[in-house]
């Protein structure tokens, strides 16, 4: 069993030495362990700082191209290098390596797909309160959109299978956490929490400038994913509601034209009702279409997995042969 430990990290001198320091190097059940560090862009010594902690691979994005992009990047790559189970965990120090063997645990006894670790943030003392209500927000967001349990959606201390990794298809460019945990969850995948340890922030947050900020980049994403899971009820609700209020316009009008045998007053109310109910159907049409598009994605991505796996078979096979 080969485990990579991924670290996505932009400018995190400070903290990414102490991180790669605190990874095991011996798990058991586990032959082999290679630490991957994601530089992003990094303008301090990141990079520097992670090749003399002992981390076996740093991959350089030339320039800044977001946490999800270095995500993915730090996925393909675990792949690629034959990883049977990868480990995700921040580059700032705030989660302990140490608990690796634990979160990787349900994932080698074959019971899970993913782990993550559930930073049980209502027991936090320094995290500040508006954080932990938008913690709590997008937690509770991400489970009804996901339709499973859903304890800590933000956390970045995740364990995926080789299978799950190669099922992750991140195509957000801010945050990977929400999407990979809807995208899971209507895949099949058996997602597992672990209640972990969560230390203060040294240093400032370098994904979270502002809270707004973030919900309105994490919402998109979060939005965007369920729509492409789930097309036609988000454009049939849309769509529905705008027909239904176009038809009660429409009836107001038809009412007074009975009884007046008029339309004259109530002739912005018959063009707005006209408006609706083409904007409506037109949606609703757009949701049918959206429907087929989505099958067309399943099946590409099917098609991806499958790629991934035969890629994969060929690394292990060449590898066997040196
Ligand atoms: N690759 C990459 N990583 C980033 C970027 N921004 C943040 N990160 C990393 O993502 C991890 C989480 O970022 P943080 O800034 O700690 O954000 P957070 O943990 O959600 O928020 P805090 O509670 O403020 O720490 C850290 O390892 C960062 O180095 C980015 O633009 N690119
Ligand atoms: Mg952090």
């Amino acid at each position: 069993m080969k485990l990579v430990v991924m670290i996505p990290a932009y400018n995190e001198e400070e903290s990414i030495g102490k991180v790669i320091r605190e990874i095991p190097r011996e798990i058991d059940g586990i032959e082999d362990i290679e630490v991957v560090v994601i530089n992003d862009g990094s303008t301090d010594n990141t990079e520097k700082v992670a090749i003399e902690s002992g981390a076996h691979h740093v991959i350089t994005h030339k320039r800044n191209l977001g946490l999800a992009r270095a995500f993915k990047t730090g996925l393909d790559y675990a792949l690629k290098l034959g990883a049977d189970v990868i480990v995700n965990i921040d580059a700032d120090g705030q989660y302990n390596a140490k608990e690796i063997p634990k979160l990787i645990s349900p994932i080698l006894e074959g019971e899970a797909d993913i782990v993550i670790g559930d930073r049980q943030i209502d027991k936090l003392d320094h995290m500040p309160k508006a954080k932990k209500i938008g913690n709590k927000i997008a937690t509770w967001v991400t489970a009804k959109l996901a339709g499973i349990d859903v304890r800590d959606a933000q956390s970045g201390f995740r364990a995926f299978s080789r299978k799950a990794a190669m099922m992750m298809n991140v195509l957000g460019d801010y945050t990977y956490v929400q999407e990979t945990i809807i995208q899971a969850a209507n895949k099949g995948l058996k997602i597992e929490w672990i209640p972990i340890k969560f230390r203060k922030r040294e240093g400032k947050s370098r994904l979270i400038p502002n809270i707004w900020s973030y919900a309105k980049r994490a919402g998109m994403t979060i939005l965007r994913t369920y729509r492409d899971y789930h097309p036609l009820s988000v454009f049939l609700g849309i769509g529905g509601i705008l027909l239904l209020v176009g038809l009660i316009f429409a009836l107001r009008v038809l009412i007074h034209y009975i009884q007046t045998g008029m339309v004259t007053p109530y002739l912005p109310s018959a063009v707005l009702a006209v408006m609706l109910i083409v904007v409506g159907s037109i949606t609703i049409v757009f949701g049918l279409v959206a429907d087929m598009l989505k099958m067309q994605r399943l099946m590409l991505e099917e098609v991806l997995y499958r790629l991934k796996e035969m890629e994969e078979a060929e690394t292990r096979s060449k590898s066997r042969q040196k």
